[in-house]
């Protein structure tokens, strides 16, 4: 039962927005009702999707949650802001029933640290199994307390919302303890609602390498039948004031498969303010959002570090003929076909007036509109969205 979900924020640090869905009553090998969540990476390709989480497409990208336990109702309910304040979306997901340090029903709450190309495939929050802190940066907020007599535990985070309370630049969590006992622990299980100051829990992680470019690479739209392209040049630097050792440095994230490390000087061992050199390209497989990482692990860092990856696939081979002719009211279309086997649908919005077929200036810019693949949908300039349909549904 998906309870909870939100579309518009992004945890892998590609700009493409991401989306989480709850199952409070999933079930995982921790338990029934210990409840699933699911991050879906670059959203915008399930739409017009159907599918059934018991076999999901190969082409999807998601990272799976498993609630702490038998009852636990994780996933229940999330927030979500920039809690570290490093650019990427963070993820506050709740645990109702939990039981941390035996205390039973005192549920918790997990903030899970977004970062360039997302997370691994399974988080599983049960106690004692999170990841590697090398992998995914966790904070836990633990219920205070469990059943005690007549008593019942505190129910942490049956409800959470994120803002700046204090206004002191950091975001703060506001969750609930729905059976919290109030001062002194009287009344018993009057509820009570918390707030944890957001620099109460984890800071912005600063690595010992630095990287030049320092922020997302963005390779732009690029046709996926035209090879990959121009280089980019990476620098990472040794920022710190002793040698580094780079264990382990590979493209990850939602379509690593996408970008390749074309050159690289392959120095592994960093002296202080020496810099290992890497060209990266981009070669898109498919049509639409491709997101990915440059990930690097080393000796210094407990996390590991790196920078975010994007381009879009594109199909610029149209066929330029207009196959059919639809007007209603204010709003008209155009279907047309690309050799790549898509139907797309011109579709015109109310404010384009004099509307007509020769005007609509789809080819104006030289038949390369980025044109997403099947479900995908773009605007442009407020005048046009294109929606491709494989064309054999037409
Ligand atoms: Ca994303
Ligand atoms: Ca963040
Ligand atoms: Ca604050
Ligand atoms: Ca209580």
């Amino acid at each position: 039962m998906a309870k909870r979900s939100w579309l518009d924020w992004i945890i892998s640090g590609d700009g493409f927005p991401d989306l989480f869905v709850g199952d409070l009553t999933g079930i995982s090998t921790n338990g029934v009702s210990s409840g699933l969540g699911y991050v879906f990476y670059s959203a915008g390709i399930l739409r017009g999707r159907t599918f059934s989480l018991n076999s999901p497409p190969g082409d999807i990208s998601f990272t799976t949650l498993y609630g702490p336990l038998a009852g636990a109702i994780g996933s229940d309910t999330v927030a979500h802001a920039d809690l570290d304040v490093d650019g990427i979306g963070d993820l506050l997901v709740g645990n109702p029933h939990d039981a941390l340090f035996g205390r039973i029903n005192a549920g918790s709450a997990h903030i899970i640290y977004g970062q360039p190309g997302g997370w691994p495939a399974l988080i599983n929050t049960k106690e004692g199994s999170l990841p590697d802190p090398q992998d995914v940066r966790v904070a836990v907020i633990a219920g205070a307390s469990g059943n005690l007599g007549s008593d019942f535990g505190d129910i942490l985070c049956y409800s959470a919302a994120v803002g700046d309370i204090d206004n002191d630049g950091r975001c703060d969590v506001i969750i609930n303890e729905m059976q919290g006992n109030g001062l002194g622990g009287i009344p018993e299980d009057v509820g009570n609602l918390i707030v944890v100051s957001g620099t109460a829990l984890l800071e912005p992680f600063t690595p010992a390498l630095s990287y030049s470019p320092s922020g997302r690479i963005d390779f732009g739209a690029h046709d996926i039948a035209g090879g990959p392209t121009q280089g980019v040049s990476v620098t990472i630097t040794n920022a710190s004031t002793g040698t580094v050792s780079i264990t382990s440095l590979l493209l990850d994230g939602p379509a690593a498969s996408d970008y390749e490390i074309t050159l690289d000087s392959g120095s592994s061992n960093l002296l202080p303010g020496l810099a290992r050199n890497l060209e990266i390209r981009f070669d898109p497989t498919s049509l639409g959002d491709r997101g990915a990482a440059l990930s690097v692990y080393n000796n210094h860092d407990m996390h590991k570090s790196g920078v975010a990856l994007s381009g879009t696939g594109i199909d610029t081979n149209l066929v330029p003929f207009i196959s059919r002719l639809q007007a209603s009211g204010k709003d008209a279309g155009i279907n047309f076909s690309s050799q790549r086997g898509y139907w797309y649908r011109l579709l015109k919005s109310a404010d384009f007036d004099s509307w007509s077929p020769t005007q609509v200036d789809i080819f104006g810019t030289g038949g390369t509109v980025p044109l997403l693949d099947q479900g995908a949908l773009t605007n442009d300039a407020g005048f046009y969205e294109v929606d491709g349909i494989p064309r054999g549904s037409q």
